[in-house]
């Protein structure tokens, strides 16, 4: 494979992508051919990748890879899950999700402060190939209540990994792409298409 589109607008993803896939392909964003981003209709992670997949590469003609992601939290039942982009309403910063993630913890008061991200991939070569490549990961961690670190995007400050004492937004962005759901779906990704 020489070209590789990333169906995704968000630029914290195509950052970590095009990382980890370079000197494997060239990849090119949706963003940079013009497609119309669709509506995330599905209920969860593989349903929204593939519908934003399946959409890019109708769009463009052109194989799509997708990512769908997003942070379960246990004592919220899952949530923000599949919402985790716009959480604190459609159009919504990073830091607005961020802390109304926080608050309803605290609203909540549960100890149980465990969660994962969770990382969708959908590969397609045509916008109707029936027989697309999924692959799913997730990484635990515990949220914390101060925000920590600049790195990364998203919930990064306040995702804590109890392996590396530190949050995912204080770990070098190689570290991070090493062993995040993002990281490791790719990897699996790339495994599977080379078997
Ligand atoms: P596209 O649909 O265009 O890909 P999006 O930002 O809308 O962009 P998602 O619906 O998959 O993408 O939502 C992903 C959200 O989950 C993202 O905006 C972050 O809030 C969070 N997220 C996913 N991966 C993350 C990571 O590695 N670090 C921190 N937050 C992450």
């Amino acid at each position: 494979m020489k070209k590789l589109m990333l169906a995704t607008g968000n630029s914290g993803k195509v950052r970590e992508l095009n990382a980890i896939l370079a000197g494997v392909c060239e990849v090119i964003s949706q963003k940079e051919l013009g497609v119309n981003e669709v509506p995330e209709t599905g209920l969860s992670f593989v349903e929204n990748a593939l519908i934003k997949a399946r959409n890019a590469s109708r769009q463009t003609g052109l194989p799509a890879l997708a990512d769908d992601s997003g942070l379960v939290v246990d004592a919220l039942n899952g949530a923000p899950g599949i919402y985790s982009a716009r959480y604190a309403g459609e159009g919504a910063t990073d830091e607005e999700n961020l802390q109304k993630l926080l608050s309803d913890l605290k609203r909540n008061n549960n100890d149980n402060r465990q969660a994962r991200f969770w990382c969708a991939l959908a590969f397609v070569l045509h916008g109707d190939d029936p027989t697309p490549v999924i692959i799913q990961r997730g990484w635990e961690g515990k949220i914390i209540d101060e925000v920590r670190g600049e790195g990364g995007f998203g919930y990064d400050p306040i995702f804590y990994l109890s392996t590396h004492n530190c949050t995912s937004a204080e770990l070098s962005s190689e570290e991070k792409n090493k062993i995040s759901h993002r990281g490791q779906a790719l990897q699996a990704f790339l495994k599977q298409l080379k078997d």
